[in-house]
């Protein structure tokens, strides 16, 4: 048999690092990385032919978990039709519909086919229409791999220890303030020491990029007052959580509208997809209206429309049962590791919003990067792989949030549970 260690030498010979995403290559955790050979409904399978529960689910959009035959369909029917036209199709009318439904604040919007293009455009647009050049992040936030959002990033990067990219000019760089989730008074401070400088503050209203941070109460409102009072323009990136945290994403869930929201792969059912939009007057600056351009032969991509417009409509359908369900769940999960990790005094603590979460090994209650910078990676790594032997797929990085999906199952959920507080006792034992 092929192992997965035989996968990973052979493509270490021709990927750089052998993988397409540093956070694939179980750096962060060490061992090999699993190279999986297919996935369904909860469920993957590696190349060795282990079977797991997994709760990566590509990064956030299987919602519906693995393969959902609507949309496994929808993507049949349509490679018949053409995969590629460059060309306008309904079906991205139909996708565009679809979204604006759910997400009223984006009057208009464009497809890109990542949620980095996705930001990265919003940015720019942001930057055409306040005539200004400064962005407002947050440390361990993560937005991509455009240049200026390469400084004290989440996700990849945090996972690395490395939270800043080489490669970025010092101009660019300079570009980006970086402010503390859940802390207005850090954003304040920034607004004023570069009056009338900023184009936009960018945030994740539920980071996913450092582990699970929810907002607290009153930041994005606070944050939504203070872009309308220093004239910069608010963007939700809601890759991970738009379709996630409820149908409406984080902006409904916690009733904040922003002038711009960025979405991803969920929109695509997991092919390579994006979106970006907001206002009509900001979104209208876009070539062919206006001067600001962006474009792409494989933007509204027919496959891709196929599957999100296939993934959204089943989700939309039922999507009271459906997001009730992934409460549920999530509910269920959170309620089994913490009731033992605090009976055993186990110095963790657990972010969770509806169906994303993170299992922090950090006995503070995490809601920005410093206090998530506290977490013990070596026992995380553990952790981990202990999960891992057990048949429970989780993101290979203490700095990144685990996925429900509606094929999670209760039983699923108690054994997952179960496997978590083993491996807490083992890992404190
Ligand atoms: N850092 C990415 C998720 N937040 C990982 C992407 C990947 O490796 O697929």
């Amino acid at each position: 048999m092929t192992t997965n260690s035989d996968h990973f030498t052979r493509a270490k010979q021709f990927i750089v690092g052998g993988v397409n995403s540093p956070a694939r290559s179980f750096k962060a955790v060490g061992g090999t990385p699993k190279f999986i050979a297919r996935a369904q409904g909860p469920f993957l399978w590696d190349e060795e032919g282990r079977q797991y529960i997994d709760y990566v689910g590509s990064w956030g959009p299987m919602i519906l978990g693995h393969g959902p035959q609507v949309v496994k369909d929808a993507i049949t029917a349509q490679v018949a039709k053409g995969i590629s036209f460059g060309a306008p199709c309904v079906l991205e009318t139909r996708l565009a519909e679809i979204i604006q439904r759910n997400f009223p604040t984006m009057e208009r919007l464009r497809f890109v086919n990542s949620g980095t293009e996705a930001c990265m455009s919003a940015v720019r647009v942001a930057r055409a229409f306040t005539k200004r050049d400064k962005v407002i992040k947050f440390e361990g936030c993560y937005h991509g791999h455009a240049d200026f959002f390469l400084s004290k990033a989440g996700s990849g990067l945090a996972t690395l220890g490395e939270p800043s990219s080489a490669g970025v000019p010092r101009e660019v760089a300079a570009t980006t303030l970086n402010a503390r989730f859940n802390d207005l008074a850090s954003v304040e401070n920034l607004f004023a020491r570069n009056a009338e400088e900023v184009a936009a503050v960018i945030v994740e209203p539920v980071v996913g990029n450092m582990g699970c941070v929810p907002p607290d109460e009153g930041f994005l409102p606070g944050l939504r007052d203070l872009c309308r009072r220093n004239g910069a323009v608010l963007i939700f990136d809601e890759v991970m959580t738009g379709f996630r945290v409820d149908a409406g994403g984080a902006q409904r869930r916690f009733a904040v509208a922003p002038d711009l929201v960025t979405l991803g792969k969920v929109i695509g059912a997991g092919m390579p997809v994006g979106a970006y939009g907001g206002r009509a007057e900001i979104m209208n600056l876009l070539a062919p209206l206006g001067p600001v351009y962006q474009a792409g032969t494989l933007s509204g991509n027919p496959l891709a429309m196929a599957a999100g417009c296939a993934q959204l409509d089943h989700l939309l359908a039922r999507d009271r049962e459906h997001f009730a369900q992934l409460e549920r769940l999530g509910e269920l999960l959170e309620a089994g590791v913490m009731a033992h990790a605090r009976a055993k005094n186990y110095p963790v603590s657990y972010n969770r919003c509806g169906s994303m979460a993170t299992l922090f090994f950090t006995r503070e209650r995490v809601r920005s990067w410093e206090d998530a910078a506290t977490c013990d990676t070596e026992k995380f790594a553990r952790y981990f792989w202990l999960l891992m032997d057990a048949g429970i797929h989780m993101p290979p990085s203490q700095f990144e949030a685990f996925f429900l999906s509606t094929t999670h199952t209760e039983e699923m959920i108690h054994e997952t549970a179960r496997q978590m507080c083993a491996a807490l006792d083992k890992v404190f034992a």
